[in-house]
């Protein structure tokens, strides 16, 4: 296993939009405990490939309480199929924006098809904070981030802030 560093905006690679992953094998799997001890380490309720600079289709989760044993979860090619007409609100953060957090409204529940670590289909229907985090993840696998559904001055405050410190570093 290999801690990898997230990227961050204003990385163009956060836009990208990730390839399906064609068959699990063993490469997949040493990337998916690379993206555990990631997470993990963070730490982070989840976790995108592409946060970690691999374009590939591919999500990690774990939303369990500190005191509750490990719940970790696997989505590979993951595909919302089904979303609630209800909504919910949740304050959102991402490792590839630290220390900013905001709200957004997505559907409250999700019907989610993935294939597992043994290339198996499957799907879950998720609620609460699993649902949130699910389309989170995968809107990163779409080169989409949580700024992206708040308002736009809000999004341009974030980004300018972001820009500016990455061109400090640079210096
Ligand atoms: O994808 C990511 O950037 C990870 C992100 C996932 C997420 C959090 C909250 C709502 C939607 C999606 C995080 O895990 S940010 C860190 C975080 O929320 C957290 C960290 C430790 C304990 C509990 C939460
Ligand atoms: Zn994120």
């Amino acid at each position: 296993m290999a801690l990898r560093d997230i990227i961050i905006l204003p990385d163009k690679r956060l836009r990208q939009k990730s390839e399906p992953v064609k068959a699990v094998n063993a490469e997949v799997r040493a990337l998916v405990d690379d993206m555990f001890e990631t997470m993990y380490k963070a730490p982070g309720v989840g976790l995108a490939a592409i946060q970690i600079g691999v374009a590939q289709r591919i999500v990690t989760v774990d939303t369990a309480k500190k005191d509750e044993p490990k719940q970790p979860q696997v989505f590979i090619n993951p595909e919302i199929v089904w979303t609630s007409e209800e909504k919910n609100t949740y304050e959102e953060g991402c490792l590839s924006i630290p220390e900013y957090y905001e709200e957004v409204e997505r559907p409250s529940e999700v019907k989610v098809r993935f294939m597992d670590l043994q290339g198996k289909a499957q799907e879950v229907a998720a609620e609460g904070l699993l649902a949130t985090v699910l389309q989170h993840e995968i809107d990163h696998i779409n080169g989409v981030l949580f700024i992206d559904h708040i308002s736009k001055l809000k999004r341009d405050r974030v980004i300018k802030k972001f820009a500016k410190a990455a061109k400090r570093e640079a210096e």
